[in-house]
């Protein structure tokens, strides 16, 4: 199972765990290479694993006891500095098992929050991994503050781990934890004000999303000369960056490469990332980058339509691009992998690495901007209260005519498709005159 890197000598060394008890069509295999492919991102040297089926992870040490002695006795052959737990852990959990091994256990959840870290280079990124980390910490300083206590490293504050230093710790996380969000709001702020500014030109935005590592920053890359970092890591790209596209016809698009998506990714993260994310629900079409060469690519695919519905931008027009086809082997097309995965006619074969491709690509986002941007006659009740929608139907539609009545300004006209559910509180029915 996955690559072992042993080049870097002073690289931590370690043991993944995994017990394989859900049913969610990820073999244990795969789920497990993933995991090592974290880690290697990570900058950590996989020196083995240890998995046990269970119907589901022991309460208190994650493994079942037979197994922890495993773990124990393989110290001594694999050397192991951490040992990498493939679930999210439990506090008690967390705990116990670091007692019970004598060694650094990390959960799936602290690697890939380790590894957002390293990526985050924005103030917006930067504060929302912090915000996530101190979520994850905050139930969890009891174990950091036994830990410390026990390698007896005394000093001030170290002198028994009384329940007050505990107080004060978990006092000053909420306390950072509530900065940090306010410090949020006004970052969100700004990135509103730049949104409507965004609004107003009136440039179609087009989202690349998908699981991570199947290429979107490639496919950004190639499409323009954004220098986004790509490379066969998992989360390469934390921070959105959004480049200017010209498509077939001449028209220009403003093009967001986003935060890759994983499976089972905890939801405080997605919470702490929504923002980011939500720049998704601004996009006129969404591209979805799916790398076709992986063996759990309809899996994948799975988790991103999953999150993409949490975030309510499911209803949003999709282009699901089948990307590395340039790997393929013989016998397989792109068709056929299509229909194994039952998607809609909506998608087409690319390698962000050739460039193949690429142009349908582009002609197909522009024939859905063109579609979203056919005017159908619509007449609507805006409420007093919702001036910029009536803004919004002047710059963007045609008005025909325009009346002040009891609820609300009557406009009858032309708008673009795209922008009827904007309005669908607000067509017009009987009674509302
Ligand atoms: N052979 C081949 N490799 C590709 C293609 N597109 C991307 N890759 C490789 O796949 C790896 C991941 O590419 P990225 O563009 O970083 O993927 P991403 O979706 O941005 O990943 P995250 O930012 O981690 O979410 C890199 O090693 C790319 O070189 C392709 O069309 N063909
Ligand atoms: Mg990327």
């Amino acid at each position: 199972m996955g690559r072992r890197l042993q080049t870097n000598p002073t690289a931590e060394r370690a043991l993944l765990v995994a017990v394989d008890w859900r049913n969610d069509g990820w073999d244990l295999e795969s789920s497990l290479t993933e995991l090592a492919h974290l880690a290697e991102t990570d900058g950590l040297v996989v020196v083995g694993s240890v998995t046990q089926r269970l119907p589901k992870p022991n309460m208190t040490h994650y493994v079942g006891s037979g197994k922890l002695e495993e773990i124990r006795a393989l110290k001594d052959t694999l050397h192991y500095d951490v040992v990498l737990v493939n679930d999210e852990l439990s506090p008690g959990q967390l705990r116990h098992l670091e007692d019970a091994l004598d060694a650094k256990v990390i959960d799936r959840t602290a690697l890939i929050l380790d590894i957002f870290a390293r990526r985050a280079q924005t103030h917006e990124g930067r504060l929302q991994v912090e915000l996530a980390q101190l979520e994850y910490r905050l139930p969890r300083l009891t174990r950091m503050w036994t830990h410390l206590s026990r390698q007896a490293v005394g000093g001030v504050g170290l002198r028994g781990p009384g329940e007050t230093q505990l107080e004060v710790d978990r006092r000053q996380a909420r306390r950072r934890i509530a900065l940090i969000k306010s410090q949020l709001q006004e970052v969100h702020r700004h990135r509103e004000l730049y949104r409507n500014r965004r609004r107003r030109q009136n440039i179609p935005v087009i989202a690349l999303v998908g699981y991570t590592n199947a290429g979107k920053s490639t496919l950004l890359n190639r499409l323009t000369d954004a220098g986004v970092l790509a490379e066969d890591k998992l989360f390469a790209t934390l921070d959105p960056t959004t480049r200017r596209v010209t498509l077939p016809s001449g028209r220009t698009v403003l093009m967001t490469d986003t935060v890759g998506f994983i499976h089972n990714l905890p939801t405080f993260l997605v919470a702490a990332f929504r923002a980011t994310l939500e720049e998704i629900l601004e996009a006129s079409v969404i591209v979805h980058v799916m790398d076709v060469t992986h063996p759990k690519a309809a899996e994948q695919a799975e988790t991103v339509r999953t999150v993409l519905e949490d975030l309510g931008a499911d209803s949003r027009p999709k282009v699901t691009a089948l990307n590395k086809i340039d790997r393929l082997g013989d016998g397989l097309t792109p068709d056929q992998i299509a229909a194994d995965l039952n998607l809609p006619p909506t998608y087409v074969p690319i390698s962000a690495a050739t460039g193949a491709g690429v142009d349908l690509l582009l002609q197909r986002v522009e024939e859905i901007l063109t579609e979203q941007q056919r005017l159908v006659p619509v007449r609507v009740v805006v409420p007093y209260s919702e001036a910029g929608l009536v803004d919004l139907f002047h710059r963007a539609g045609k008005v025909d005519s325009e009346r002040f009545g009891e609820h609300g300004t009557l406009l009858a006209g032309h708008l673009p498709v795209d922008l009827l559910p904007r309005f669908e509180p607000y067509r017009e029915t009987a009674g509302t005159r």
